[in-house]
């Protein structure tokens, strides 16, 4: 039997969390066997905030060494470039005319960075979800996995599947959002009612997956907590404290209830430390290939010809069965 579709990107804006190693790329890694896996670096979705030009093409070669680094094997999945596959923007533009303003308006994501970015509310951030539901529906994707807070768009790709399936008959596959029951959420870790987020502007906030040793103890260390001194899983009431668990958790494959048995007795402190650690001992091994990696930028380069080659083959039979679909000669 064929195996399962995977699609999943990521943006190229550089400096990833924590938040986006537990929430997104961990859970690649554990998948790539299972599934034919396509995963790509989301840089034309890049554009829709400023960036420098050189900085983009650095964090999109930054990004593909951290895949790598993260644990995902070249030869077992697809790892491309999205701009190096025309398919996308050319599937991007038909989805746009199958897609409503008013859709597209209820995006948080949208609010959110338009109000991050009122001097740039540009076009392409208010189409981005048609560009990612293009990602996802070009390749017959049958799972996506992502964090929380694109389940909206994964929605909204689903609706977009079923109306133009409704109009044209069976052509998309209809995709099902993965989302990890834990990790699926990261908060910082000085506003834990927040999401850990790349651009926070509080860098105590966030674990960068290169901070060193050092800095990510002191961050932990410093984790808004609560003066319980109990180490006890309540999200409502201690976000802080459930977040550190959470963390540790995904870490060391331990439930909640697992943990609180593990600390009981001890305080905050003690818990701190060895969230910390946890973290340092799984980042060490990642940031010492993705150095070594990012010396080699032949590697990188075959890697992603590689991909994009794949990609494209698969992409473009979509693209000349859609065209055909709504009336364009083909
Ligand atoms: P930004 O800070 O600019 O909003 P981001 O950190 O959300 O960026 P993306 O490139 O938008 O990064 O997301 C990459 C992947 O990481 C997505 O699957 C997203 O759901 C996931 N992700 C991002 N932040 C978190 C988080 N705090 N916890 C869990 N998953 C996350
Ligand atoms: N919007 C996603 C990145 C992304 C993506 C995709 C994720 C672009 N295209 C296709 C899954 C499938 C984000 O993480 N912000």
């Amino acid at each position: 039997m064929d195996k399962k579709v995977i699609l999943s990107g990521i943006q190229a804006t550089g400096n990833l969390t924590l938040g986006n190693y537990l929430g997104a790329l961990s859970n690649w890694v554990e998948m790539q066997d299972e599934y034919n896996c396509y995963y790509m670096i989301a840089d034309l979705h890049t554009l829709t905030i400023r960036n420098e030009p050189d900085a983009l093409r650095k964090h999109t070669l930054e990004l593909i060494a951290l895949y790598i680094a993260a644990g995902l094997d070249p030869d077992k999945n697809t790892i491309f470039i999205q701009s190096h596959v025309p398919a996308h923007t050319e599937l991007s533009w038909i989805l746009n005319c199958y897609t409503y303003m008013g859709e597209l308006s209820r995006m948080t994501q949208f609010k959110d960075k338009a109000s991050k970015h009122a001097d740039n509310i540009n076009s392409g951030l208010f189409t981005y979800p048609v560009l990612m539901a293009s990602d996802i529906l070009l390749y017959n994707a049958d799972l996506v996995p992502v964090g929380e807070d694109q389940r909206q768009h994964l929605e909204l790709t689903r609706d977009i599947a079923q109306r133009f399936n409704s109009i044209y008959g069976d052509t998309f596959t209809v995709p099902d959002a993965y989302i990890a029951k834990v990790g699926a959420k990261i908060m910082g870790l000085q506003n834990p009612t927040a999401k850990m987020s790349k651009s926070s502007q509080d860098p105590m906030d966030i674990i960068l997956l290169t901070d060193s040793p050092e800095d990510i103890r002191k961050k932990f260390k410093k984790a808004v907590t609560d003066s319980e001194n109990c180490v006890r899983y309540d999200k409502e009431n201690k976000p802080g404290v459930s977040n550190l668990m959470g963390i540790y958790g995904m870490i060391k494959k331990k439930t909640m209830e697992e943990i609180e048995e593990e600390f009981s007795g001890q305080g905050y402190g003690a818990f701190k430390t060895a969230v910390a650690e946890a973290v340092v001992e799984r980042l060490e091994p990642i940031q010492a290939k993705y150095y070594s990696l990012l010396e080699d930028t032949e590697k990188l380069k075959q890697i992603y010809e590689k991909g994009d080659k794949k990609a494209e083959e698969r992409a473009s039979k979509m693209i000349s069965e859609v065209y055909k679909k709504v009336g364009l000669v083909v």
